[in-house]
């Protein structure tokens, strides 16, 4: 345990991500010494009140960490990311990276806390990478059945939020709904709409988020070995991204209660389940909320030991700010 309050700057504060930051470092009373919110030029000079005080927003630039940090949360995308983490690690800070700038390098630990907390101890580079939120909130029911029954296969396919991509994505949702199909995030009219396609489409067919998917969870549970396939879909829903998820076991499994069970005791997992009355996960309902709620648990009959779930989880929150916070959390308990 750190054995003063740190410093703490949060970098991309203005943003969707980092504004969300700050509503979890509150709730969760993170402990800082001193306190710095950084932007782009375009935020330079703003106030921003937290818990009570006046912060004013400043330039992040090359000597933004001069005095005395020690923890950066970072959420201003991935090239602020590729240029400033390494300035900030050089001057002994620890970054806690929302970009994948950093995920996959291998001297770079990415971290989900109730999955891998003891990555955090094997920082190298300063860096600490958060991974991507479809893979965050997939990881914990994930990692509860692979610790009990080994994971053989996995197919993710995703309902991901617009919030996902930022402001604009979030525009073109309201702008569709108003009857303005002018498409700012995405390649076509997100209202009364899905579409396949999340990020760019690489060589092989799949898209860059689909790939994300794949190699983080490789990454998190240590075994590239593991079969793994992903469809992302982006829908018109604001908050809470929800994965279908279908999972082949090594080993036999008794009963469904028994794997209800199984998710129920993880940390950070909500067991929502109850068909007769029509209660599963929900975006809506997971909107503003830090767990990861599952449901709709059931056997699929069509290959051995095989298991169909429904994973909602707010993408903002666990899928970004604050497993982010939980990174810096475990790292103070760790220091
Ligand atoms: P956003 O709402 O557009 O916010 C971007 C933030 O970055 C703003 O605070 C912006 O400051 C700041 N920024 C932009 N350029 C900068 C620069 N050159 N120097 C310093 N600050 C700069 O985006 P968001 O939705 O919060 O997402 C931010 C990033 O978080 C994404 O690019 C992504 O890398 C990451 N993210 C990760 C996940 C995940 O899956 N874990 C989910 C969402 C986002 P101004 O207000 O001054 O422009
Ligand atoms: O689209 C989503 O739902 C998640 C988007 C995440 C995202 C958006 C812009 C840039 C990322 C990410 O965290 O993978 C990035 C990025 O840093 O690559």
């Amino acid at each position: 345990m750190m054995n003063k309050k740190p410093n703490l700057a949060v970098v991309g504060v203005t943003g969707v991500v980092g504004t969300t930051f700050l509503k979890v470092l509150e709730e969760n009373d993170f402990p800082f010494e001193n306190l710095y919110f950084m932007a782009s030029a375009r935020s330079a000079g703003k106030t921003i009140t937290f818990k009570g005080k006046d912060y004013v927003v400043e330039e992040l630039t090359e000597h933004s960490f001069d005095k005395p940090i020690d923890i950066a949360l970072f959420s201003a995308g991935g090239s602020v990311s590729e240029k400033f983490a390494p300035i900030a690690a050089a001057h002994g800070v620890t970054v806690v990276d929302n970009s994948s700038q950093w995920r996959m390098d291998p001297d770079v630990p990415l971290v989900v806390p109730e999955v891998n907390p003891e990555a955090v101890k094997d920082v190298k580079k300063g860096i600490i990478a958060n991974p991507n939120c479809s893979t965050i909130q997939a990881m914990l029911p994930i990692k509860a059945l692979h610790d009990k029954y080994g994971i053989k296969r996995i197919v993710y396919s995703t309902y991901q939020a617009v919030s996902g991509a930022g402001m604009k994505g979030i525009n073109d949702l309201k702008n569709g709904l108003a009857g303005n199909d002018t498409c700012n995030a995405f390649p076509h009219p997100i209202a009364g709409n899905c579409l396949p396609q999340i990020d760019v489409f690489l060589e092989n067919g799949y898209t860059k988020e689909e790939m994300k998917m794949i190699n983080e969870t490789h990454k998190i549970l240590g075994d590239d070995s593991i079969p793994v396939t992903a469809t992302c879909v982006r829908v018109p829903v604001f908050d809470s991204h929800s994965e279908s998820i279908n999972v082949e076991l090594k080993t036999p499994f008794e009963s469904i209660d028994e794997i209800k069970e199984c998710f129920a005791a993880f940390p950070g997992i909500v067991v929502q389940d109850d068909p007769a009355n029509s209660v599963y996960p929900l975006a809506r309902e997971a909107a503003g909320k830090n767990e990861v709620f599952v449901g709709r648990i059931r056997r699929d009959f069509s290959v051995e030991n095989g298991i169909n779930f429904w994973c909602v989880s707010d993408n903002i929150r666990k899928g970004a700010a604050t497993n982010t916070v939980q990174i810096a959390e475990t790292l103070i308990k760790e220091d």
